[in-house]
């Protein structure tokens, strides 16, 4: 998707917020703890390449993605630290990861099988592996003690794997009701128990589990939304041990605005009509950059005021009643301050019925990502 310099819309991105939430998720952790930023999905839509600056500048040692692709950008952008790939890789691209000095989740010994050939003929360094530990997510890993063993052997009788990670993934660390969560480190615990030798990296802690269960952080934590300023738990949670600084605002500004008579309808489907004469104002944004059609009814941010979203979100635009007479050019905020007033990823998420995370991520390659503070 071409990327829409040339208007109004943006994603801006607090550099600043970053470092802080960063800053204070190390300074909860025992020495020689790595933070592994999570800067998957282009960087929960914040940027990859920036958030991956900014985390290392602030003190994160190394990174998580989700797909082979996205370490292999880390990669071409120069970054040297760690990385580790989240997702299962297709065995046939071991040779490649290894030669970027990528690290894979395993959770299988087929997989380590499969790959074997694959790295022998490529003439690498030995691929980093990490074995995932299925204590109850369901998605990825060994669940037998036994499968876990096997593979951690064969592994370790092959020079081209180097078994340097064993990590968990939890389900539930951001409920209030803890007992799932302790029943899956009971399991990993078993697990880790059951390896000959421990590997450098053991982790399993996301960012609710940094934040709400301090006692797990084993040697590394893998910091992704609290890094970019959200609670992991929505509303479930509230309190937090620092305050977390939301890292992304999104903005907009008005490219027309007319005096519509009442009665005239507004956008697709002819589903709002003016109760009165009303300033209606278009906004130059709409589903395609991940401003979801669900969004009809909620409200944007103009001069300090909210001003509801009437008629569908278009493609590319959405309309918006406004107080009064707006020249185009005003500035829109979608996701922030204006004035006194705020609208949150959370506030959007929940008139959407979803999390935050789901939002961000939705945020289109369109939207131009700018730093607002660099640092
Ligand atoms: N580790 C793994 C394996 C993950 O899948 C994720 C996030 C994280 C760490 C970071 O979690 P946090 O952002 O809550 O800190 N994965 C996902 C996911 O698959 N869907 O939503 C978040």
């Amino acid at each position: 998707m071409v990327t829409a310099t040339h208007r109004e819309s943006r994603v801006l991105v607090s550099e600043a917020a970053i470092q802080h939430n960063i800053q204070h998720a190390l300074d909860r952790l025992p020495a020689g703890t790595d933070l592994l930023a999570v800067v998957k999905a282009d960087g929960y839509g914040h940027g990859l390449l920036r958030v991956a600056r900014i985390a290392a500048a602030s003190g994160a040692t190394g990174f998580c993605v989700a797909v082979l692709d996205e370490a292999l950008a880390l990669r071409a952008a120069g970054f040297t630290q760690p990385i580790l790939v989240l997702g299962i890789v297709d065995p046939r691209c071991a040779g490649l990861a290894a030669a970027q000095n990528i690290a894979l989740p395993v959770g299988s010994l087929e997989w380590l099988e499969a790959a074997l050939p694959v790295l022998e003929a490529a003439e690498t360094a030995p691929l980093r592996v990490h074995l995932a530990v299925d204590s109850g997510m369901g998605r990825i890993g060994f669940r037998e003690v036994a499968d876990l063993q096997n593979a951690a052997a064969f592994g370790a009788a092959h020079k081209a794997f180097d078994i340097e990670g064993l990590f968990t993934h939890f389900a539930t660390a951001d409920a209030a009701d803890t007992t799932y969560f302790q029943t899956q480190v009971a399991r990993f615990k078993a697990m880790l128990a059951a390896l000959p030798t421990r590997p450098r990296y053991v982790h399993v802690a996301n960012s609710a589990t940094s934040l709400w269960h301090a006692a797990c952080t084993c040697n590394a934590i893998r910091f992704g939304v609290a890094m970019y300023g959200l609670n992991p738990s929505g509303h479930d949670i509230p309190d937090v041990p620092y305050a977390l600084e939301p890292a992304l605002s999104l903005v907009s500004a008005l490219t027309f605005v007319k005096r519509l008579p009442a009665g005239e309808a507004v956008s697709y489907g002819a589903t709002y009509r003016a109760q009165q004469d009303e300033w209606i104002g278009t906004v130059p944004m709409g589903y395609a950059d991940g401003w979801l059609r669900r969004l009809q009814g909620f409200h944007v941010l103009v001069d300090g005021q909210f001003c509801e979203i009437v008629g569908r979100v278009c493609m590319d635009q959405f309309m918006i009643r406004l107080p009064k007479a707006y020249k185009p050019g005003t500035p829109v905020v979608l996701v922030g301050q204006s004035g006194e007033a705020e609208i949150t990823l959370q506030d959007v998420a929940d008139y959407s019925h979803t999390i935050h995370y789901e939002i961000a991520c939705a945020l289109s390659e369109r939207l131009p990502r700018e730093s607002v503070d660099r640092i």
